[in-house]
């Protein structure tokens, strides 16, 4: 039997999304029958202790301190870059140049100038038959695509309204470190592009519609906090030294929606690290004329999905739990009623990445989707600092979606 062609991967960080990446490329190919085997090849990180301390835990080969490195090393196929917003354009450009095929985590970029220059780079690599993709991971949650499957069958109707908030707490004790999440110059921006940006491009993947105008305010609640490794806890003695943070703590803004199946819709979005006891809510909800389905992140496994055209004594949001082998990506994990996790939509990320590269198709999201996103942030951003003044999002073309 002729061996599967080998997929050399290099990775960009090594935090949270790091740990999270190399689980999906450690398992993603014992669940899934991959036409390509990938190699988790170099793990790259700027302090060679740490990195080489990833590298062991994570189960990659070798470990650098230079992505430069792995962009110039002809063996390597793949760059998955994990690393802080700020150092996505610069990566991304040069390995896609060097004709690797790129992951790029969310938001694509900390600026649309950089979203561009990167949406460009891909357009000519794909043209070479170079592969790039976004690192959108909720797309690949067995509920959101079944979601995708209703609304595309037409059992919602048309959607009228769209509702996205997502609520996390993390940041709710003002006494919390400063991290780069917090800093403008290396995230580009704080809970709008940090998690505003799956709620914005979940409800136009899961619609095929796309936000057209926006009205927005963001608001940052703790203008200083302790530096990183001086924290204080909730009781805590005072540090000394003291960073400002300089990007929203909460992005609260409303949107009309163009084309898809939500053509003239109106959404409400949310974007907060202060919602104080909600931990990662993600809540999805969209509102058509034949029914309507609900999503939260917290209940992962779940969906509700309410059928309008129900005899009306019989009607009343239904609880699937989306295990079923049916269910997109399920049969491959366990028999039905079994869980999954946060992590395993990082698996769904690496096989339909791999599948893309292998079929020679060009996977979604595009960077072209990355961009649009980035230009939706900016468009809130934009209104915010004119009072909240409807603001047109740039045209960049009808979004691509299959
Ligand atoms: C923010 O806390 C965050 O880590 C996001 O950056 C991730 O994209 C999301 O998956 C979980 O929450």
């Amino acid at each position: 039997m002729t061996e599967a062609p080998r997929l050399r991967v290099a990775m960009i960080g090594y935090g949270f999304m790091g740990a999270a990446h190399s689980q999906g490329w450690r398992v993603a190919p014992r669940f899934f029958d991959l036409a390509a085997e990938p190699v988790m090849s170099t793990i790259v990180g700027r302090d060679a202790a740490r990195v080489e301390d990833a590298r062991r835990r994570f189960g990659w080969e070798r470990s650098e301190t230079d992505w430069r490195q792995v962009v110039d090393d002809p063996s390597i196929d793949v760059v998955d870059i994990c690393s802080p917003g700020s150092s996505h354009a610069e990566i991304a450009i040069a390995a896609l140049d060097a004709d690797k095929h790129v992951l790029c985590e969310k938001p694509l970029a900390n600026t649309v100038g950089e979203a561009e220059a990167m949406a460009d780079a891909a357009a000519r690599a794909a043209a070479r038959g170079v592969r790039s993709m976004v690192g959108f991971s909720y797309r690949r949650v067995p509920a959101i695509a079944h979601a995708r499957a209703l609304v595309r069958e037409g059992r919602l109707g048309t959607i009228r309204q769209v509702r996205a908030l997502y609520l996390q707490d993390w940041l709710t004790d003002e006494n919390g470190p400063m991290t780069w999440r917090l800093d403008k110059e290396a995230a580009g921006s704080g809970s709008l592009g940090d998690i505003g940006a799956h709620a914005v491009d979940l409800v136009e993947h899961l619609t095929g519609s796309a936000l057209e105008t926006v009205s927005g305010t963001v608001t940052t609640f703790v203008e200083e906090r302790p530096l990183l490794g001086e924290t204080v806890g909730l009781s805590g003695t005072a540090s000394t030294e003291r960073g400002r943070v300089t990007v929203d703590d909460a992005a609260w803004f409303t949107a009309r929606l163009t084309g898809g199946a939500a053509e003239g819709a109106i959404g409400a979005f949310e974007a907060t690290r202060y919602a104080t006891g909600r931990k990662n809510s993600l809540r999805i909800e969209l509102s058509g004329s034949r029914g309507a389905i609900a999503f939260d992140l917290e209940s992962m496994n779940e969906l509700q999905v309410y059928d309008a055209t129900d005899p009306a004594g019989d009607q009343g949001f239904k609880r699937i739990i989306v295990t079923e082998p049916e269910h997109p990506y399920m049969a491959n994990w366990w028999p039905t009623g079994h869980a999954i996790g946060y992590e395993h939509a990082f698996s769904h990320e690496v096989k339909d990445f791999v599948d893309a590269i292998t079929a020679g198709a060009d996977p979604e999201p595009s960077f072209a989707d990355g961009l649009h996103v980035q230009r939706v942030l900016d468009a809130v951003e934009r209104s915010a600092a004119t009072g909240s003044a409807w603001t047109s999002v740039e045209a960049d073309g009808a979004r691509k979606e299959s």
